[in-house]
């Protein structure tokens, strides 16, 4: 295990024995993710091009006294939650982190799994807010650590299923399966083209040449704002108006022919054109050519900047920050849902050094401080520990 998995190891193994005075029966690790490319598109049923990374969440779980799930977040300077498995439970609007533990426990009775009572203590490495799934990688760490307690095995995927429903149906954003499927399927050293209707995975692997770095704008952002399910609205009524299922059934000819007033048009284009973009940044990661891959991600960042209008004026600084610092070989973009978060940018490793000193002496948060920069390899998806 590498020292950073220890030391979150260490530490929500610790705050268990703590608060309820004996070891845990077993420990679940999650992963975050950084999608490469492809935004807002899963919920298009389209394609995304996401990698687990290294910070993860862990939860340290055992058999509860009866039937209720006690958690202590070591996060929140060791908040608690508690509620029975009898009825279901409400949002806990004091406390966001616990409704992804409340979210998904009921989301795996309402699929039918019966559970038992728990202690849970949880912990996370994962920056908050940096459109970097540190909410996701909860509840898919969550629903395994439920899972294995009560000896049942399910697939990954329908693991992945699960915990977005519980975000969907339970803390109300209207996600789709990315960031939930990365987490759940990961793989050491591969990014995967995941087709989102079929929930089919295609191995993308990652040279050890190639570097993959994530800039934290120092803005964080909320997905439960109002602004993720305007979009996707927004998303379903184009495809309505152009009489197929999903904008992944759409082309820029049907866009045209619909008439769409200028905001609808501009949300389906960025939707039809990250979705091929997304197939040839696969191909081009197949080939090595980071050429072509920093010029699609360059045009992915521009078409959420001016067509679906997430970007912040410091995300664009950034942005143009690191483009400028790689030059050809690579590129850079933001990633995740929008409004905030991360850039991703991709480069030759030898180029590491260079550019993230570059950043540093360019670049700084709106209040002013250096950004938190990280240089990841794709890990693994969850585990068991
Ligand atoms: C968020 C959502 F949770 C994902 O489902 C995805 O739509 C992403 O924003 C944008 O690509 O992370």
């Amino acid at each position: 295990m590498n020292t950073r998995d220890q030391a979150l190891l260490d530490r929500v193994t610790a705050t268990f024995a703590e608060h309820y005075g004996h070891a845990p029966d077993l420990v679940v690790r999650a992963p975050g993710r950084v999608n490469l490319i492809g935004e807002h598109t899963d919920y298009n049923d389209g394609f995304v091009l996401p990698c687990a990374i290294g910070p993860a969440n862990m939860v340290a779980i055992s058999t509860g006294d009866d039937d209720t799930v006690e958690v202590v977040a070591a996060d929140f300077d060791n908040a608690r939650d508690t509620f029975s498995l009898q009825t279901p439970p409400e949002r806990n609007l004091k406390q966001p982190w616990a409704d992804y533990v409340r979210g998904m426990t009921l989301a795996l009775q309402n699929a039918g799994h019966a559970l038992s009572g728990a202690k849970m203590a949880i912990a996370g490495n994962l920056p908050q807010g940096a459109g970097l799934s540190s909410s996701a990688a909860l509840a898919v760490a969550v629903g395994k650590a439920h899972l294995a307690l009560n000896g049942i095995g399910i697939d990954n995927s329908r693991l992945a299923q699960i915990a977005q429903k519980a975000e969907c149906d339970f803390v109300g954003t209207q996600c789709g399966i990315m960031d939930q499927l990365i987490s759940a399927q990961g793989k050491a050293g591969h990014a995967l083209l995941i087709d989102c209707r079929s929930l089919e995975l295609t191995d993308a692997p990652l040279s050890d040449d190639v570097a993959i770095m994530i800039v934290h704008s120092g803005v964080t952002r909320g997905l439960v704002d109002g602004h993720y399910n305007a979009r996707r609205r927004q998303c379903e009524a184009a495809a309505a108006a152009m009489g197929v299922s999903a904008l992944r059934d759409a082309d820029l000819d049907m866009l045209a022919a619909a008439n769409l007033d200028a905001v609808t048009t501009a949300r389906a284009r960025h939707v039809i054109t990250e979705n091929q973009r997304t197939l040839d940044a696969a191909n081009a990661l197949a080939k090595g050519d980071l050429v072509t891959l920093g010029t699609l991600m360059a045009q992915s960042h521009k078409s959420m900047r001016d067509d679906f209008e997430i970007t912040i004026p410091a995300m664009d600084d950034l942005v143009a920050i690191l483009q400028y610092a790689i030059g050809h070989q690579g590129g850079a973009r933001m990633t995740g849902g929008g409004f905030g978060g991360a850039a991703v940018a991709i480069m030759p490793r030898a180029r590491v050094a260079d550019v993230q000193a570059k950043i540093e002496s360019a670049y700084k948060t709106p209040k002013g401080d250096a950004p938190l920069i990280m240089v990841e390899r794709p890990g693994p998806g969850v585990s068991i520990l």
